[in-house]
C-alpha cells in the first residue's frame, strides 16, 4: 500500500463532509445489525485469529459496541482472537485498527464491498491516512466517534452515507456510555479489563500522533463516568482495571480527583505514565492506596539530548533512578516504556538502556523503534531530511526502520531492537530484576510480573511483541 507522502500531506478530506445534523425524518429502512470488526497486523491467509488468548482486552471494540448498540445489534471480532466472518448477515461493517492494521483493515473492507455490504472505518490511524483509507471503504470516521456514529447510521437509514465524517471540534467526554464489557471474551483475556478517563496530551512529542490528534489538549470525563465505568466492570466480578489513557496524569488536579474517586473502589489498577508524576511523593502515597500496583512510564531514552531534541526535555533522564526508586518503595511496579533509534543514539544504546532496566530492578519493559507517523512533526522533520525510507504502511510497526538512523545503519537498528529484547527477556535479566532482590512486602505482586515476564519471554522468542 504505498502512496506519495506529499499528497497524503495536501490531502483534505472531501467536499462531502458531514459536519451538522443528520437525515432525520428520510428513513426508508431500519439499520438492524452492525458487524464490528478490530483489523489486526498479519491478518488474512489463514492468519486471523492467531492468539488463543489476550495479555489484556483493549477498549476500543467494546466501546464502539456501546455506540453502536444504542441503535442496534452488534457483533464484535477481535481479528487477533479469531476470524472475522465474511459471510454476514450485518447492514453495516463497521472496521477499527492501529497502527500497522490499516493495511489488513484495507483488505478486509475491499473484501466485505464485493460481497456488497456497506463499510465504514475509522480509528487513530485511519483518520491519519484519508486518501489512502478513501477508495476502500463507503465512508471514514476521523477522529471521535462520539455523534458521528448515530449520524452515520441515519445517514445510512436513508442510503445517503457521506464518505467523510468528522467533527469540527473534538467533541466533550460527557454523556459517553458504559463500554459493553459483556463482549470481552473473558476466558480469552488476562485479569485487567480497559477503561479510559481521559484523551490527549498536552506534553506535545516530537514523536507522537496524540500530539496531533489532541492538538495538545485534554479532554476528560466527569470523574462520575469512570467510577461507574469500574463498577460495571466489577459487576462482572472483574477486580483489575487498565486505563487506555495516553497519559491520564498530564492534568494534575484532575488526576487527583481521578485516584481519590477510585480509592475507595477496591480495585486493582494500571495506567501510562510520565516520569514527572513520581516527583510528588505525596501523589505516590496517594496511587499506592488507591490500588495502583504498575504505572507504564514513557521515560523513552536514557540520553537525555534525545528527550530534548523530541519534545520532552522538560523530563530528566538524571532523575529516573530516583524516580523509579521511590515507587518501587510504595510498592507500585515500572513498566519502561523505551523508543530506540533517535538521533542521539549509536549502536552502544542497546546495551545501556538493558544495564538501566537491570540496575534498576524495572519490572517490564515495551521496546519501540522509532516510527515516522504521517502527521506527526518528526515525521515531518525526517521527510525534509529525506530520511524516510518506506512508504509501505505494512512496515509501521515499530519493529522494523523504516527511516534511515543517524548513528547506525537500519540493520543495526532493528537487529539491536530484537537483541535487546531477547536480553531483557532472558532468565538472567529476569532473576536479576525480579527475584534477585531484598525480600519485602511486595513478593506476591512481583509473582504476577515474573510471570508476565515469561510471557513477554515466550512471544520475544517468536519475534512477536505483546501484539
Ligand atoms: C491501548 C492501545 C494499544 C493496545 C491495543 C489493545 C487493543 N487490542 O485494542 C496495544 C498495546 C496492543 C497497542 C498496539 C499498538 N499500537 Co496502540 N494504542 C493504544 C492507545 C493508547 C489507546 C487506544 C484506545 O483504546 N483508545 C480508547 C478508544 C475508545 O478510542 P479509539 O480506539 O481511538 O476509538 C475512538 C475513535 O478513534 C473512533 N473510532 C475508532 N475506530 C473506529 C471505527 C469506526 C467504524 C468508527 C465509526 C469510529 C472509530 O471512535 C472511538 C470513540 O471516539 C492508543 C492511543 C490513542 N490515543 O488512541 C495507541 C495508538 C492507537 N497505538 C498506536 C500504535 C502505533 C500501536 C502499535 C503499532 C505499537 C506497537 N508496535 O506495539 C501497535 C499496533 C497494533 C497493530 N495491530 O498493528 C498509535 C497509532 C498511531 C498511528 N497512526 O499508527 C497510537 C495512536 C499511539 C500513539 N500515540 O502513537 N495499542
Ligand atoms: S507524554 Fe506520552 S502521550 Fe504525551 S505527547 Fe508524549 S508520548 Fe504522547
Amino acid at each position: 500500500m504505498r502512496a506519495p507522502l506529499e499528497s497524503l500531506q495536501r490531502f483534505r478530506p472531501g467536499v462531502r463532509e458531514v459536519t451538522d445534523a443528520g437525515c432525520k425524518g428520510r428513513h426508508t429502512r431500519r439499520v438492524t445489525k452492525v458487524l464490528i470488526v478490530q483489523a489486526a497486523r498479519g491478518g488474512g491467509d489463514g492468519h486471523s485469529g492467531k492468539l488463543h488468548r489476550l495479555w489484556y482486552h483493549g477498549l476500543t471494540l467494546p466501546y464502539l459496541a456501546a455506540l453502536f448498540g444504542r441503535r442496534c445489534d452488534v457483533q464484535v471480532v477481535d481479528e487477533l482472537l479469531d476470524a472475522p466472518p465474511l459471510d454476514t448477515d450485518a447492514d453495516l461493517v463497521a472496521i477499527t485498527t492501529m497502527g500497522a492494521g490499516l493495511p489488513r483493515a484495507l483488505e478486509l473492507a475491499d473484501q466485505y464491498r464485493q460481497r456488497g455490504k456497506r463499510v465504514v472505518l475509522g480509528g487513530p490511524t485511519a483518520s491519519a491516512y484519508p486518501q489512502t483509507v478513501a477508495p476502500h471503504v463507503d465512508s471514514l470516521v476521523m477522529g471521535d466517534g462520539e455523534q458521528l456514529v448515530e449520524r452515520l447510521l441515519d445517514d445510512l437509514a436513508v442510503d445517503r452515507l457521506q464518505p467523510v465524517y468528522r467533527h469540527e471540534t473534538p467533541p466533550p467526554l460527557d454523556g459517553t456510555p458504559v463500554p459493553r464489557y459483556d463482549l470481552i471474551p473473558r476466558r480469552r483475556v488476562g485479569l485487567f479489563y480497559p477503561v479510559e478517563a481521559t484523551r490527549g496530551c498536552s506534553i506535545g512529542c516530537r514523536f507522537c500522533l496524540t500530539t496531533q490528534l489532541s492538538q495538545r489538549r485534554q479532554r476528560q470525563k466527569p470523574v462520575e463516568d469512570v467510577v461507574r465505568d469500574i463498577a460495571a466492570i466489577q459487576a462482572m466480578g472483574v477486580r483489575r482495571v487498565i486505563f487506555m489513557d495516553d497519559n491520564p496524569t498530564v492534568d494534575r488536579g484532575y488526576f487527583r480527583k481521578l485516584v481519590g474517586a477510585i480509592a475507595p473502589l477496591g480495585v486493582e489498577w494500571m495506567a501510562n505514565a510520565t516520569a514527572g508524576i513520581a516527583e510528588d511523593e505525596a501523589m505516590v502515597d496517594r496511587l499506592a492506596a488507591s490500588g495502583c500496583t504498575m504505572l507504564a512510564i514513557g521515560f523513552e531514552t536514557v540520553t537525555q539530548a534525545n528527550l530534548d531534541s523530541s519534545g520532552k526535555g522538560c523530563f530528566r533522564v538524571d532523575r529516573y533512578r530516583q524516580i523509579i526508586r521511590r515507587l518501587h518503595d510504595s510498592g507500585i511496579q515500572v513498566t519502561a516504556m523505551m523508543v530506540l533509534g533517535f538521533d542521539h543514539d549509536s549502536p552502544a544504546v542497546f546495551d545501556e538502556v538493558l544495564a538501566f532496566l537491570n540496575e534498576n530492578r524495572v519490572e517490564m519493559a515495551i521496546f519501540h523503534v522509532l516510527t515516522p507517523i504521517l502527521g506527526t512533526p518528526m515525521h515531518a522533520e525526517l521527510a525534509e531530511q529525506g530520511r524516510i525510507s518506506e512508504l509501505d504502511l505494512a512496515h509501521y510497526n515499530a519493529e522494523e526502520a523504516v527511516f534511515r538512523p543517524a548513528q547506525m545503519t537500519q540493520r543495526e537498528l532493528e537487529e539491536g531492537f530484537w537483541r535487546l529484547y531477547g536480553n531483557v527477556y532472558s532468565l538472567g535479566s529476569i532473576f536479576r530484576r525480579l527475584v534477585a532482590r531484598a525480600p519485602d512486602r511486595f513478593l506476591l505482586r512481583r509473582a504476577g510480573s515474573l510471570a508476565a515476564n515469561l510471557y513477554m519471554r515466550h512471544m520475544v522468542r517468536q519475534r512477536r511483541t505483546i501484539v
